[in-house]
Formats: C-alpha cells, structure tokens, sequence
C-alpha cells in the first residue's frame, strides 16, 4: 500500500486489480452519512439546475420520475476503505439531465446540494460529472432505494470515491471556478479518484 506523507504529492500507478488500494470488499451495503436521515415527502421534493447555464430548470417529484430510466453496474468504494461490488443503479441520465440546462461554455465544475438539514455538498470537475455512466439514481438492484441510501433520487458517480455519489440530492449549481464540498473543506482530497488512492487533500497537488 502506498504511504503519503504531508508535503509530499506521489502518484502510485494505476492498479489493474479489481479492489482500489486500500479498499476491502463487504458484504451487504454499509449506511453512511452525516447526521439524520431525512424524509422525503413527494408534494414538496424539488431538484433544481442552476448557476453557469442558459435554461435553469426546477422539476417537481412527479415530473422527475417520468423522465427515462437507464441502468448502470458497478463497483462502489468508500474512502473509509469498504467497497461493494457489482451495484445495479437505475435512475435518469446525468447528462441528459443537465443537458436541458444548456451549461454554458464556462462551465467547468459543480457543486451538488442535498436536502437533507447537514446541507449536504460536494463538488465535483465538469468532466468527472458530465459523464454518460453517471446516474441520477432512484434504485439499486432492482428496487428503490431505501431512505438510508438516499430515497428518493441520489447522484452516482462511479469512478470516484462514494462521498462524491450525495444522497438526497436537490441540485446542482454549475460553476466557473471550483467550491470545495462537505468533505472538501474538512480534509478530504478535491478529486476522490479510488485507483491513485486520492483520500486526503494533503496530498493534492500544489496549484
Ligand atoms: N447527503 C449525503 N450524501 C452522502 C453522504 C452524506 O453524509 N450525506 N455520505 C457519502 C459517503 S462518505 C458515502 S461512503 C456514501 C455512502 O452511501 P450509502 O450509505 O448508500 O452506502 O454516501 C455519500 N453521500
Ligand atoms: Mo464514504
């Protein structure tokens, strides 16, 4: 396993294993978060795009759940060294989505918010959200997910680690600089990629 070390900005290699560095496969699905978990009432749920695009939109419950579903399955891995194989998401398309916002040219990053009362963020670079493997998920292997992991709809980005993947999700503002998140600001990396064991920000490349 590779050591970091404060000041120091190593990069291991890229692992062709299936379990990141560092990662240990559960059986399962472990619950994660800070603070309670929040109730969803369908008659006041809202998810909203905003900030650096032409056609912001909000949709209510009703519309979000009409809009198409695709399925992705993938491996999940958590900073705090679990990972969960072989997750069967289904929800609405990322791009998709926020193509209907228009980003405009100068959207480089975003910041996803959730409703739960921790006020829930976390950011992430345009080109590691815009992606066409990325959900805006409502269920996992098959059947909706519970409140726990996020009911109704949280975001899914599989290539890095799971705190970038918010529950409870309710926008997503598009930037034109970087904002750090939740976690961002407390001491975990920018990036989050699993594969360079990206876990702290100390080991952030200087700017
Ligand atoms: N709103 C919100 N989303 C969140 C978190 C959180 O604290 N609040 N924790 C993240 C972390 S650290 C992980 S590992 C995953 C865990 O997802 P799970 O509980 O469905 O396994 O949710 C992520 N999404
Ligand atoms: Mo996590």
């Amino acid at each position: 396993m590779p050591l970091f070390r404060r000041g120091q900005a190593r990069r291991p290699e890229r692992s062709t294993e299936r379990l990141p560095p560092g990662q240990k496969l559960v059986r399962g699905w472990p619950v994660l978060h800070e603070g309670p978990t929040p109730t969803f009432d369908p008659a006041t749920w809202s998810f909203r795009v905003w900030g650096e695009v032409e056609a912001p939109f909000t949709l209510s419950w009703a519309e979000f759940a009409a809009l198409p579903q695709v399925e992705t399955t993938r491996d999940f891995h958590c900073v705090t060294t679990w990972s969960r194989y072989d997750n069967r998401w289904g929800g609405v398309s990322v791009t998709e989505l926020i193509a209907r916002a228009r980003p405009k040219p100068t959207a480089s990053h975003a910041l996803i918010h959730a409703w739960d009362s921790v006020g829930y963020t976390t950011n992430l670079a345009w080109g590691d959200l815009y992606r066409p493997e990325n959900l805006f998920a409502t269920h996992h292997d098959g059947q909706p997910l519970t409140p726990d992991h996020g009911a109704p709809m949280r975001l899914v980005v599989h290539h890095l680690y799971a705190w970038k993947s918010a529950k409870w999700v309710s926008g997503v503002e598009v930037l034109s600089a970087d904002r750090r998140g939740y976690w961002e600001v407390r001491g975990y990396h920018n990036r989050a990629d699993p594969w360079l064991e990206e876990r702290y920000s100390y080991q952030e490349d200087p700017e």
